[in-house]
């Protein structure tokens, strides 16, 4: 593989959105490019996670809607977490519908996403009136939007020109889009961060669709920047050991590309 940029030397260079230079300033100065899929349903439970883990991960990644008891207070407590730990919040929500709509789910309704989450998603599918209901609500807080150009799922329809349109919209909507939800580095551009779920050290899948690479080959073989693990990490009864076997073999994998 290719020689690539350090997070460090992305964060400086001038195209970089700011809030994709404070994540990859983040990943530099903490050793990491874990991010960590908080997939439970109590609040209790995610806060535990948000403690534990928080000194591991650059980003800890929420679906709100699956909490059982979500109250504001909640979000109040992780966004204090998100500030102590040094890592950000991202509200999987992937926003898919018209302008007007995702405005109103962004920044109302029972959960108020835009108040607590610093990173956001969308799908590009409904064309760019969905960043043009999204960008005025989080800019001006200084949150960003990953489009989701690919997903890891098996028979996903996000491939091919639709992955091209979707990296072409982020290109012009750089002001609030900052990077992808993909399988692999899909723009040229280093200003933009690329995240990727399906990951877990045992490859394979989970008889839902879901399809598993590990951080090796995400991070080293297809250039992604961060790994997202949700039950890799979860679904062990001591969470902070895979949690640090993650982060060290993501940070493994970045120094090898690294170095070439
Ligand atoms: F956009 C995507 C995608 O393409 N695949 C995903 O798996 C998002 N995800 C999310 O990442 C999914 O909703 C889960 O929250 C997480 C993966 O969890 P796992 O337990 O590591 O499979």
């Amino acid at each position: 593989s290719p020689k690539m940029l350090s997070y460090g030397a992305r964060a400086g260079l001038p195209n970089t959105h700011p809030l994709a230079s404070q994540l990859l300033k983040i990943m530099e100065e903490k050793k990491t490019n874990l991010c960590v899929s908080a997939d439970v349903t109590s609040s209790i439970e995610l806060l535990e996670i948000a403690v534990m883990l928080g000194p591991l991960i650059c980003v800890l990644k929420t679906h709100v809607d699956i909490l059982e008891d979500f109250t504001s207070d909640v979000a109040s407590k992780l966004k204090e977490l998100a500030i102590k730990h040094n890592f950000l919040i991202f509200e999987d929500r992937k926003f898919a519908d018209i302008g007007n709509t995702v405005k109103h789910q962004y920044e109302g309704g029972l959960y108020q996403i835009s108040s607590w989450a610093r990173i956001i998603n969308a799908h590009a599918l409904p064309g760019p009136g969905v960043l043009q209901g999204l960008c005025p609500v989080g800019k001006p807080l200084g949150h960003g939007c990953l489009l989701i150009a690919q997903m890891s799922s098996q028979g996903s329809l996000a491939t091919g020109d639709y992955t091209q349109a979707v990296v072409k919209m982020a290109e012009d909507h750089s002001d609030f889009v900052f990077g992808f939800i993909s399988g692999s580095k899909i723009s040229e551009k280093p200003g933009f961060v690329h995240m990727t779920p399906g990951v877990q050290m045992q490859t394979g899948g989970d008889g839902l669709g879901q399809q598993y690479s590990s951080p090796e080959d995400v991070i080293c073989c297809k250039g992604s920047d961060i790994i997202i693990v949700g039950r890799g990490i979860l679904a062990s009864p001591d969470r902070l050991k895979p949690a640090e076997e993650y982060r060290k073999a993501g940070w493994e994998a970045y120094l090898k590309r690294l170095t070439g």
